[in-house]
């Protein structure tokens, strides 16, 4: 008998997800769901505080990526024996659970792809093809590489221009530069839903609202949202919105990219190949429906399978409640912060996800880097794939701490204990 995908998500995913099952949110306890947590670095307990980079993976999504290979392993959409079916009901099962992830209207609007990169790249290139010699693409002065580079390839294959919308010293994007640079020949605006380098949240509705108001189709890059902010793509009205699964406590090499049916359906395909056509004939090929017609050549299934865990999970402790909890933690950290003479916060924003960037007078942020590396704080220093915030701050790079779910006061202190130390060594000449 045909299993039906539900029973089979059960199947796969039936790992006892820990402490996330109980009602009361306790980072602490959480952080028992997180094998990697245990570890040491250096001698020291590891302090995990690079989560906008990737966020670590709770044991069921280990678990259920591994129930996959050692059980169900097949291609999928094409066999007729049992384990493809199964395979394809565990892999389409995952689509349902990020349709409703997201509140999109249908699960054909969810392709599967790489990672908010390829995301971005698929729009670009397809719903790309339609842009003219003059035509403008609006983005943000804050924007990840990601969501500039593949709008700069674009612009010289179309003669397309990009423009960009400016931030102001707190890190904030100035609503009415972005007003100001919407017109008539704008065809696509793309902006992040948060700064990876600033921890902005953008007023995504407003910036929607405006551009729609002039029939623009919008973009959200929603890597840094997705894993403390509740979306809701219907509410948003966003035409494409993008976000990575190894952010979101989910394994790496998987994304989605969501996309309204008319305007997916309207779009050519990105990559030909195996399970992307209806019919091949060396005369004409004709693609497949939505969203397969997007989903060229076997997709990274287990991870795929490993998403829809990661989901489950986060759903089932509530993005409401991991967001208040890493609140906290940003409040406790920033006034940590203020309180270090010769640091610098950058990113001052009034609505801020969960991360701090900052530079320290008289000392290098990789040279932080590796003091807090020292002491088994892990946290990422450079310019964080976004060089233009950099050169508006005039800075090389800096110190991001971010949080997740499993983060601790303690670790806020740990961190902040490591980077007096670092200031002591390196300003005061001093040995820790
Ligand atoms: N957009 C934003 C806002 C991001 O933060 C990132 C990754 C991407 C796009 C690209 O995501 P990917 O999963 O396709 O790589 N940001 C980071 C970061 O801040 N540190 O490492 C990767």
């Amino acid at each position: 008998m045909k299993r039906a995908a539900d029973d089979l998500g059960v199947l796969l995913c039936a790992a006892p997800i820990g402490a996330a099952a109980s009602a009361a949110f306790d980072g602490a306890r959480l952080r028992e769901d997180f094998p990697i947590l245990r570890r040491t670095v250096h001698g020291k307990p590891l302090v995990y505080l690079d989560n906008a980079a990737t966020s670590q993976k709770p044991q069921c999504v280990i678990d259920c990526e591994a129930r996959y290979y050692c059980e169900l392993n097949a291609n999928i959409h094409r066999g007729v024996h049992s384990l493809s079916q199964q395979a394809t009901d565990a892999y389409e099962a995952a689509r349902d659970t990020v349709r409703r992830f997201i509140n999109a209207a249908r699960r054909e609007e969810i392709v599967f792809v790489r990672g908010t990169t390829e995301a971005i790249n698929l729009v670009a290139a397809s719903y790309g093809q339609r842009l003219k010699p003059g035509d403008e693409i609006l983005i943000t002065e804050m924007e990840h590489h990601s969501n500039i580079v593949p709008w700069q390839l674009l612009c010289e294959r179309s003669g397309a221009v990009l423009r960009v919308a400016p931030i102001d010293e707190a890190g904030e994007l100035m609503l009415d530069g972005f007003e100001h640079r919407l017109n008539a020949r704008t065809r696509l605006v793309a902006v992040t839903h948060v700064s990876n380098a600033l921890g902005t949240v953008n007023a995504v509705k407003r910036i929607i609202d405006l551009a729609h108001a002039k029939g623009i189709a919008v973009l959200i890059d929603g890597a840094q949202a997705a894993p403390h902010i509740k979306i809701d793509v219907q509410t948003l009205d966003c035409d494409f919105y993008a976000f990575s699964s190894h952010k979101l406590y989910g394994p790496t090499g998987v994304g989605v990219l969501y996309g309204k049916a008319a305007l997916l359906e309207a779009m050519p395909p990105y990559q030909g190949g195996g399970d992307m056509i209806r019919q091949v004939t060396f005369a004409k090929t004709t693609f497949n429906d939505l969203p397969y017609k997007f989903e060229a050549g076997t997709p990274h299934i287990a991870g795929v399978v490993g998403l829809g865990a990661a989901i489950d999970y986060v759903s089932a402790l509530g993005l409401d409640a991991i967001a208040a909890h890493e609140h906290e933690l940003l409040a406790h950290a920033t006034e940590q912060a203020r309180a270090v003479c010769g640091l610098r916060l950058i990113g001052t924003a009034s609505d801020k996800s969960s991360i701090l960037s900052f530079v320290i007078d008289g000392v290098h942020p990789h040279d932080v880097g590796t003091i807090l590396d020292d002491e088994g704080i892990a946290v990422r220093t450079g310019h964080h794939c976004a060089m233009p915030v950099m050169e508006h701050f005039h800075i090389p790079a800096t110190v991001r701490a971010s949080f997740a779910l499993y983060n601790t006061r303690a670790e806020v202190d740990a961190l902040f204990r490591a980077v007096r130390k670092a200031q002591r060594m390196f300003v005061d000449g001093r040995s820790a």
